[in-house]
């Protein structure tokens, strides 16, 4: 059994709270189906799948249920994958067997006998299908008449972390590393265990545990020396049905190889990799594959021997391919060095003009990892033009959870709306209706391997996230990974209730607050899609100019007349010719353009009315001091739910919601007074501008 109020935090057990029920028409309802657990099966992910709900059970009616292998007459739940259909073929009627995918199941309930089979292809099935009975009884649904039939529409539905081996996090803000402490594991398995429990909760089935950037030592992970620590971790998640994929370092074969060349068409190199791929295959029979930043950011990788990204990742795709691995190989591919007054050379092109000739010529286990928009995951900019645009290269798209930009976790800024937006949004790469969530489930183009990864947002907090708040963005992310199409609201109400409890007023005020929150963010912070306004290197806090690769200038190209940037094809940086005709037509022109994106495709006088009726420069005005009222309230509404909410949770983010209220006066007062003295425009409502 699961030791689940592990430290005393209730903020610990994130959506896995299992609280007691008490409302006794609900325990009226759930009593008599809980007897028996019938499991005839014997796997690990099985047995995690009994151990969860054998925990979530007990902690919930205080109750154990009887463990059994034969089928009962009554009162029981059925856990079994298609080698047991038989058991209970008859039960279950209509044969959907047909129809389930490798990870899908089936729950259906029966009053007739008390009795609910969950019922997986395969074992992963069978466990997610435990944790959706389980999220059903935390949100205080009728386990009546349930037919549910649930396949995930993502193959590959993952995590990325930046952990590196020193115990730091990159871009991380919440604690360090769950993984690593002094460069060596840390060794505390049951919290990666616990990690790995929210994760399937969610269904996440895929996890790079070290950062992209991969540092001396860290290239050491796939060495004898940490290999076995590696295969330890990598069994914790295997009993969650998720695969361990590790990040390496272009230049392994010279930094750990003894080699002089890392050159992808160099015999020697790719021999190497060949011989290292097998050993790694040895601690890690399922090992999943390599994730792999080249030629970004100083990073190593095949330009340095004037070699493509084709040649790059297909070599290491080759010596991986015998074992069934996968190279994801990140399009985060851009000279950070880069003038920006040289119109020709802008940043946000860079992936597509990387990427898109070399379409076709990716081996089939490859996947291009794309970032969802062209710049860094800012609170607004378009989407990446590149999805849709290789039919030929599998694709799977990057979000980060981590808020890098979006208020570091200390912000509340809840990501799912952004993402719904961004999955949502019509390439018009097969013609209208083709949205990006269609390209990367593989439905559009015949991919043989796709889906979406993100970066995490977890450390060693206590509460995981830093932001209590912010655990919502993982729960969110693995729920929309499985089903891009579930709905902001329907994500929000779940997280709610199974992370505080289904109290009407708690659900609605925190759901509306989560709901709200991103847009809030966008309002006291960088306007129209203009982005960054942060502080260099850490990114936190407002600096309108500073941009730490915009040495040559500023990036937005705001002086005394107007702001933004030209990416047209007509006047500009001919950015919009990379999307497909119907958005490259609604972008470059100002009468089509939504006033949202203005700023990141356009450069504008500060008198430009936008849609909404406004000046750009009072649209500035107005957000930033309506975003600070909206700041306040989210303050004042927390405010209101005292004693419903329990005191270490309630005091934890009310301290945050109170600093971000305040920090988001620094905002509004650094950002309209650069702007005033920029154009000279004084506020039309005469308000204070600081
Ligand atoms: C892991 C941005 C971040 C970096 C990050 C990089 C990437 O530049 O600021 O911290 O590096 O993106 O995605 O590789």
């Amino acid at each position: 059994m699961l030791d689940l109020i592990k430290s005393g935090e209730t903020s610990y057990n994130s959506w896995l709270q299992y609280s007691k029920i008490t409302d006794s028409p609900l325990v009226d309802n759930y009593s008599p189906f809980l007897e028996h657990v019938v499991i005839p099966e014997n796997t690990e992910v099985i047995n995690s799948a009994k151990e969860e709900l054998l925990c979530g059970i007990s902690s919930m009616f205080g109750k154990s249920l009887n463990i059994s292998t034969e089928l009962k007459k009554e009162s029981f739940i059925f856990l079994g994958t298609e080698d047991k259909y038989e058991m209970v073929k008859e039960l279950i009627g209509v044969d959907l067997l047909g129809q389930l995918n490798n990870e899908g199941y089936i729950i259906k309930s029966f009053e007739s006998n008390n009795s609910i089979i969950i019922f997986g292809k395969n074992d992963k099935g069978v466990l997610y299908g435990v944790f959706h009975l389980l999220r059903l009884i935390q949100t205080d649904s009728s386990l009546n008449n349930i037919d549910i039939f649930e396949n995930p529409k993502n193959q590959l539905r993952m995590i990325n972390e930046w952990d590196n081996m020193d115990g730091s996090v990159e871009r991380g803000y919440a604690g360090n590393s769950i993984f690593f402490e002094e460069n060596r594991f840390v060794r505390d398995w049951d919290r990666i265990k616990d990690y790995a429990r929210m994760l399937s909760s969610v269904g996440i089935n895929a996890i790079a545990f070290n950062n992209v950037n991969v540092h001396e030592v860290e290239s050491k992970l796939i060495t004898t020396e940490f290999l076995p620590d590696v295969a330890k971790v990598a069994s914790i998640f295997r009993a969650y049905g998720i695969k361990t994929f590790l990040s390496i370092n272009y230049a392994s074969p010279i930094q750990i190889g003894g080699l002089d060349t890392a050159d992808p068409l160099d015999e020697k190199v790719r021999n190497w990799w060949k011989e290292k791929t097998k050993e790694i295959y040895q601690y890690i029979p399922d090992f999943g594959g390599v994730l792999v930043k080249a030629d970004s950011e100083h990073r190593p990788g095949p330009f340095t021997y004037n070699r493509t990204h084709a040649d790059g990742s297909n070599m290491l795709a080759e010596a991986i391919e015998p074992f069934g691995g996968i190279v994801l190989w990140r399009c985060f591919v851009y000279n950070c060095m880069q003038d920006w007054r040289d119109r020709s050379t802008d940043r946000a092109k860079a992936a597509y003009d990387h990427f898109k000739p070399l379409d076709g010529q990716f081996k089939d286990n490859v996947v291009l990892q794309i970032k969802n928009g062209p710049m860094d995951f800012q609170v607004r900019e378009g989407v990446s033009p590149l999805f849709g645009a290789m039919p030929k290269t599998n694709q799977l798209l990057e979000f980060q959870i981590a808020q890098e930009y979006t208020g570091q976790q200390r912000h509340v800024c809840y990501l799912i709306p952004q993402w719904k937006e961004i999955l949502d949004f019509d390439t018009y790469a097969n013609g209208e209706g083709t949205p990006v969530k269609s390209v990367v489930d593989g439905s559009q183009f015949q991919y043989t391997h796709c889906g979406i990864t993100a970066v995490s947002n977890i450390g060693n907090d206590v509460n995981w996230t830093g932001h209590t708040l912010a655990q919502a963005n993982l729960y969110g992310y693995g729920r929309l990974t499985w089903n891009p199409d579930l709905s902001s609201e329907i994500i929000t109400d779940e997280w709610v209730k199974a992370t505080f409890g289904t109290d009407l007023d708690v659900v609605s005020e925190i759901s509306d607050m989560l709901l709200q929150s991103w847009r809030i963010y966008e309002n006291y912070t960088s306007p129209l899609g203009v982005g960054w306004m942060v502080n260099p290197e850490h990114h936190y806090g407002p600096n309108v100019d500073g941009y730490e690769y915009s040495v040559w200038g500023t990036y937005h190209f705001a002086d005394c007349k107007g702001i933004g940037v030209d990416r047209t094809i007509s006047t500009g940086t001919g950015y919009t010719g990379q999307y497909f005709p119907e958005n490259q037509t609604m972008y470059e022109s100002l009468d089509t353009c939504p006033d949202e994106l203005l700023l990141f495709f356009h450069h504008v006088p500060y008198t430009h009315v936008l849609k909404s009726g406004k000046t750009v420069i009072q649209h500035i005005y107005d957000t930033h001091f309506e975003g600070v009222e909206q700041a306040e309230g989210l303050k004042q509404r927390w405010l209101a739910l005292e004693g419903k909410i329990d005191p270490t949770r309630f005091r934890g983010i009310l301290e945050r919601l109170e600093h971000q209220a305040e920090h988001s006066k620094e905002w509004r007062d650094i950002i309209n007074t650069y702007f005033y003295r920029k154009s000279g425009i004084p506020d039309e409502k005469n308000r204070k501008i600081y």
